[in-house]
């Protein structure tokens, strides 16, 4: 069969496990063809640390697309996280006009806990709610979804009404799923709903809710998520697998967690991943 092949574009931080250094041995495990670009070099990602190095790398992001053109390289899927600045967003929306018939799987990446991450202003999550629009599949956090619709951030309390309501709307953006991550309606069990426009339906997978906070875990679902996709599983099949993915990151990082605060031990459970996609 012929092998999938995503392009990937988000920073690559030295230190931190987050964007493409979990984002690209995710989606190798999983059997796709994996072509990283870099929209920017930091030394370490900017959740929890100070004084980090930060390299723009936008001024290649259209000669990189230029010379794929001119190579006529093709490419089944594509998944965005983390660009850096809002100049970047234009430059992924042109690569998605430059290369149609991806699945393009867009996490928005500006904003956790109700506060946008460092660096971000409301014009970026403005940008960004524009390029979810052209996506196929966003992958929003609650404070995420609550920043695109303009809405008050609700941090706990909900029911599935409301995430319901929020998925609904996210769709109304533009694009054709929407999947929103770390819901608990029940303080023991958290996970991921999806709202699939085209059909109506509602998907959800939940696990238990471990009370422990690690960076890089939105990168890891979204990773699992759209190789899953582009391999061609069914949204139920791929909330699943990216779910139970993140659960054993996360249980496998819990013994070190004091230490490892920066991400989690993704790397140890990838043979589960991969077994995963055999159920
Ligand atoms: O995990 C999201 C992410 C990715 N890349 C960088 C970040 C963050 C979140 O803070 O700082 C550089």
């Amino acid at each position: 069969m012929k092998q999938k092949r995503i392009m990937t574009i988000q920073d690559l931080s030295c230190f931190g496990k987050c964007s493409l250094t979990v984002a690209h041995p995710i989606m190798s495990a999983m059997g796709l063809e994996v072509c990283p670009i870099p929209t920017a070099v930091l030394s370490t990602h900017t959740g929890g640390f100070t004084g980090w190095t930060f390299r723009d790398l936008a001024a290649d992001l259209p000669a990189i697309a230029a010379h794929w053109k001119s190579q006529g390289l093709t490419f089944d899927g594509a998944v965005t996280g983390y660009l850096g600045s809002g100049e970047m967003i234009g430059m992924v929306s042109d690569y998605f006009r430059l290369f149609p018939g991806m699945v393009k799987v867009v996490d928005p990446v500006f904003a956790d806990n109700g506060k946008l991450y460092a660096g971000f202003d409301e014009a970026y999550a403005a940008g960004m709610t524009r390029l979810c629009a052209q996506a196929d599949v966003i992958v929003p956090n609650l404070t995420e979804a609550a920043y695109m619709l303009g809405e008050p951030y609700v941090a706990s309390g909900y029911d599935e009404a409301y995430i319901h309501g929020v998925l609904r709307r996210l769709a109304a953006l533009g694009c054709g799923t929407a999947v929103v991550t770390g819901v608990t309606y029940d303080p023991a069990q958290q996970g991921a709903v999806a709202y699939d426009a085209a059909t109506g339906e509602f998907f959800q997978y939940f696990r238990e809710n471990i009370d422990a906070s690690f960076h890089g875990t939105g990168d890891v679902f979204t990773s699992a998520l759209a190789g899953a996709v582009v391999l061609g599983r069914s949204l139920p099949d791929a909330l699943r697998i990216a779910v139970d993915y993140t659960v054993d990151c996360i249980r496998a990082t819990m013994p070190d967690r004091a230490e490892h605060w920066y991400g989690v031990k993704f790397e140890t459970c990838l043979p589960g991943l991969i077994r995963s996609l055999e159920a």
